[in-house]
């Protein structure tokens, strides 16, 4: 099926949206400046050091708080027309409430945005990517159902101060990593609790975001005619064998990593995933309780969260071989998925375990979304690769050109509606938990320099001629 939003010839769609994507602690720095506060990560940073790979920390990062319009030059170097950056809740809110408005934290925004508009790129901007202000994980974060109120007043605030000049939002980055932050000590605020903190965590979460989303709709959308989404991730789950078994595996995979918050979102019905609800709802009988760990939503709440994204905000990155079996401990949503999975060692590696590169996954990715939610449009708002921080990033180019060659045949060849790719990053900066070990940059960024002066890298040549042309050189394809 050739759809008609398709063109051919290696061209993406005239109107296909290029652009690199950052997250406030990972670039921003200036973590206690001109009245910011406390968030999550600086405290998990500060007090426990030796959870991160270097034992360093956000403190100063690229120092983008004092950088931005450096930041802006390379955007335009690089030829996008969006750029995605995400706003630090506690350098707007210090309290996380409405007690205390941080005025300079507003000017630095306005500033980033009138710097972006003045060069026509287009801000998205992700109101939460995983920086809580610590006075609300003092609260419970994610655990309290309350914090969803906290969201609505933090995003209404939001749209109130920036939406005139903002028409892409992006309510939360990828849901599932900020649950693990109640799962492991992997990521802030290091609360262990699997299998149940992940689930109540992800319930607020859905209210949160539905919330935003219907105050956009009530109270500003008629002036301000912007997109409201959520970004979530998923690994593209590829069954190990053609065994009937295997296959199953993969799709249980898929529902518990993307369906968890894309079902209540994109499905028909709502609803977390029929398949996640049984097997959570069985195994927790199972394991003697009354209640099941997968909270319920009441009918009120399935309708008020189904339908609440006007695009699909999608980050990939790679793909896993899985097959059935268990892994995880009980409880755990890993014990609960019933999913092994590996890689292929035939596989290119990056400087991440994680990540491999894959790029035929992205395209049954696509695909799938495509089947399972009814073909919305999609916005990929992260695509990235990691290395050691080499300026010939040749592996990089390979990662990008691939990854876009296999995006363009689910366009072309499988009629997926993607509207937008973002790579991430415009340049190297915190990368959590692994510090700064690993490097997502096509510009490189000198952590030793005061001045964090910026450089380019050699996929920046390459991007950059595929952002301004929207055009994919066939020929050159396999590097
Ligand atoms: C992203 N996966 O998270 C984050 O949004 C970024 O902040 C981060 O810098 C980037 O990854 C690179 O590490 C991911 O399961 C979480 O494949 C999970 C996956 C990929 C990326």
């Amino acid at each position: 099926v050739v759809s008609s939003y398709s063109s051919g010839n290696g061209s993406f769609p005239y109107n296909f949206l290029f652009g690199a994507a950052t997250a406030s602690y990972q670039v921003e720095g200036g973590w206690n400046l001109s009245g910011k506060g406390e968030n999550i990560w600086d405290v998990f940073t500060h007090t426990h050091p030796e959870w991160i790979a270097d034992h360093s920390s956000g403190d100063i990062a690229c120092d983008s708080y004092h950088n931005y319009k450096k930041d802006v030059k390379l955007l335009k170097k690089l030829q996008v027309q969006v750029y995605r950056f995400s706003i630090s809740w506690a350098r707007i809110l210090p309290n996380g409430d409405l007690s205390l408005i941080n005025h300079s934290g507003i000017t630095y925004y306005k500033n980033l945005i009138a710097a972006l508009r003045e060069v026509h790129i287009e801000p998205m901007v992700t109101m939460y990517h995983w920086d809580l202000p610590q006075a609300l994980e003092d609260k419970g974060g994610w655990l309290n159902t309350q914090m969803a109120d906290y969201f609505k007043n933090y995003a209404s605030l939001l749209f109130t101060l920036f939406g005139d000049q903002v028409k892409w939002w992006i309510t939360f980055n990828e849901p599932t990593e900020v649950c693990t932050g109640y799962v492991s000590r992997d990521a802030a605020p290091g609360v262990v609790l699997p299998g149940v903190g992940d689930y109540k965590a992800a319930h607020t979460i859905l209210q949160a975001h539905a919330k935003a989303y219907h105050v956009y709709d009530q109270k500003f959308r008629s002036k301000q005619k912007g997109r409201v989404s959520i970004t979530l991730s998923s690994r593209w789950l590829e069954p190990i064998s053609e065994s009937s078994e295997d296959i199953e595996a993969s799709e249980r995979g898929m529902q518990f990593e993307l369906g968890w918050f894309a079902h209540p979102i994109y499905s028909k019905s709502g609803d977390y995933p029929p398949l996640m609800r049984k097997i959570v709802d069985e195994h927790s009988r199972a394991e003697g309780l009354k209640y099941s760990r997968l909270p319920s939503f009441s009918g009120y709440w399935i309708k008020y969260i189904r339908g609440t994204a006007d695009f699909f905000a999608l980050n990939h990155y790679t793909t896993r071989l899985v097959t059935s079996g268990e892994e995880g401990e009980i409880p755990s949503k890993e014990h609960d998925t019933g999913v092994i999975s590996k890689v292929d060692p035939s596989w290119p590696s990056s400087a991440s375990k994680w990540l491999k590169v894959v790029p035929w996954g992205f395209r049954k990715l696509l695909k799938w979304v495509k089947s399972e939610y009814r073909n919305p449009p999609v916005f990929v708002t992260e695509n990235g690769f990691s290395d050691h921080g080499e300026l010939e990033d040749n592996d990089r180019i390979y990662y990008h050109k691939n990854y876009l060659a296999e995006l363009l045949k689910a366009i072309n060849e499988d009629g997926c509606k993607v509207i937008g790719y973002t790579v991430w990053s415009i340049m190297d900066n915190f990368e959590w938990e692994r510090g700064y070990t690993e490097k997502f940059g096509v510009f490189h960024v000198n952590f030793s320099d005061p001045a964090r002066s910026r450089q380019q890298k050699k996929s920046v040549e390459v991007l950059s001629k595929i952002f301004h042309l929207k055009k994919l050189d066939e020929a050159d394809n396999f590097v």
